[in-house]
C-alpha cells in the first residue's frame, strides 16, 4: 500500500486551512497594488495586519468562499492553482460586503475587534470596501483563461448584483412588521438568503469551475448548488446569532435580536401556533434590553423557531449534496467538496 493511501482524507478544517495558504500570496500582491493607505485597510479588513500596519494575528475569516473556488477548479479536472485568480477575486467581494454590512448595520465589532469603520472612520471605510470590489472584478477579470473569462466575469456581475438584491430586501425587512399582512414569510427570507449568502459561495464554486476548464452546463450545477449551501449557511448564522458562543463567533451576544432582525428562528417561531407571547414582546416600542433578548431567545425556541431554522438549513443542504452528487466531478474532489459543504452547516463560528 502507498503511503498516500494510508492517510486519512482531510477534514473541513484541513481543506480550508489548505486553500488559505495557497490563495495568500496572490491575495496579498493584489491588495498590496492599492493606493498605501487604502492597502492597510484592505489588510485590516482581511485580518492580515491591525491599525498602523503591524501584522495581525487570529482576526482572519474561515475562508469558505476561497476554499470552494480552488475545489471548483479541481472538480473540474484542473489543478487547484488554476481558481486562484477565482479564489482570490470571491474573497475580496466577501470582505468588502462584510466592510459594507457592518457600515449599513452600524456593527461595531467583525471577528471580535473593531469593525473597519470603527477602525478608520465611515468615509475611509466606504472607500476601502470600493478597493477591495474593483480590485475583486480586476482580479478576475485578468485571470489566464483565454475567451472563457467573458463567461466568468458574466458569472461574477451576475451574483453581484444578486447580492445586491438580497442585501436590499434584509435592510426593507427591518420595516416590515413582525405578523400579520406584510410581514415576512419562509420563502421570502430564503430569497433574500440565496442572494445575500447563496449567490456569492455558487459564484465561488462556478468561478473555479470556469478557470479549470469546466462545461458550461458543470459550472451551472456548482452554481445552483452553492446557492443551496448559501441558504444553509446564512441559516447557520442566523441560528449562531441568537445561541452561538461571542467568545468564539466573534459578535455581540445576541446582536440580531437586540437589532430586530428578521431571522428565520424568529420568522418561523412567529409563525409557529406557540409563537403568540414572542410577538407580543416583539411588538413592544421599546429595544430589547439584557434580559427582553434572553427572554426572546427562549421564547424562539420553545415556539419551535430554533427547531424549524434547523430543519430548512439541513433541507439546503441536502437539495445541494443532492445537486452535487449528480454532477460529474473529478472523484477524489467530489469527496473533500461533500466534506466541507457537510460542514457549513453545523458550524460554531
Ligand atoms: C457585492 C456589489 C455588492 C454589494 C454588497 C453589503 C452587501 C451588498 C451585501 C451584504 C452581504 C452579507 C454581509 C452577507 C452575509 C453573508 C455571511 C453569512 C457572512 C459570514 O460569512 P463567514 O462566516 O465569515 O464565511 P468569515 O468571518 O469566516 O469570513
Amino acid at each position: 500500500m502507498s503511503p498516500t493511501a494510508l492517510q486519512s482524507p482531510p477534514g473541513a478544517p484541513e481543506i480550508l486551512r489548505r486553500g488559505r495558504a495557497l490563495v495568500a500570496p496572490a491575495l496579498t500582491q493584489a491588495v498590496g497594488s492599492l493606493h498605501p493607505w487604502v492597502a492597510e485597510m484592505a489588510c485590516y479588513a482581511l485580518g492580515h495586519c491591525e491599525v498602523g500596519g503591524a501584522p495581525a494575528t487570529g482576526a482572519q475569516g474561515k475562508g469558505v468562499r476561497q476554499a470552494l473556488a480552488l475545489l471548483g477548479a479541481e472538480a473540474a479536472g484542473g489543478p487547484a492553482e488554476a481558481g486562484v485568480p477565482a479564489a482570490v477575486a470571491v474573497e475580496l467581494v466577501h470582505t468588502f460586503s462584510l466592510l459594507h454590512d457592518d457600515i449599513m448595520d452600524g456593527d461595531a465589532l467583525r471577528r471580535g475587534r473593531p469593525a473597519v469603520w470603527k477602525a478608520y472612520g465611515t468615509g475611509p471605510a466606504v472607500l476601502a470596501g470600493d478597493a477591495l470590489f474593483a480590485l475583486a472584478v480586476e482580479t478576475l477579470a485578468a485571470a489566464p483563461a483565454g475567451a472563457r473569462i467573458v463567461c466568468a466575469v458574466r458569472q461574477l456581475t451576475t451574483a453581484l448584483g444578486d447580492l445586491v438584491r438580497g442585501q436590499a430586501d434584509d435592510l426593507l425587512f427591518a420595516g416590515r412588521p413582525w405578523t400579520g399582512p406584510g410581514s415576512v414569510g419562509v420563502a421570502e427570507y430564503e430569497a433574500m438568503a440565496e442572494g445575500k449568502t447563496g449567490a456569492l459561495l455558487g459564484a465561488a464554486l462556478a468561478l473555479g469551475a470556469q478557470l479549470g476548464g469546466a462545461p458550461g452546463e458543470m459550472a451551472a450545477v456548482l452554481d445552483r448548488a452553492g446557492r443551496h449551501l448559501g441558504v444553509a449557511f446564512q441559516i447557520a448564522d442566523d441560528l449562531l446569532g441568537i445561541w452561538g458562543d461571542p467568545a468564539v463567533t466573534g459578535k455581540p451576544v445576541h446582536g440580531d435580536l437586540r437589532q430586530g432582525k428578521k431571522t428565520l428562528p424568529v420568522l418561523a417561531a412567529l409563525k409557529a401556533p406557540g409563537g403568540a407571547a414572542l410577538a407580543q414582546l416583539l411588538a413592544s416600542e421599546r429595544a430589547l434590553d439584557d434580559v427582553g433578548v434572553r427572554r426572546a431567545a427562549a421564547l424562539v425556541e420553545r415556539a419551535g423557531g430554533r427547531a424549524a431554522a434547523e430543519r430548512e438549513a439541513r433541507r439546503h443542504l441536502a437539495s445541494a449534496e443532492e445537486l452535487l452528487a449528480g454532477a460529474t466531478l473529478a472523484p477524489d474532489v467530489a469527496g473533500r467538496l461533500r466534506t466541507l459543504v457537510s460542514s457549513l452547516a453545523d458550524r460554531t463560528v
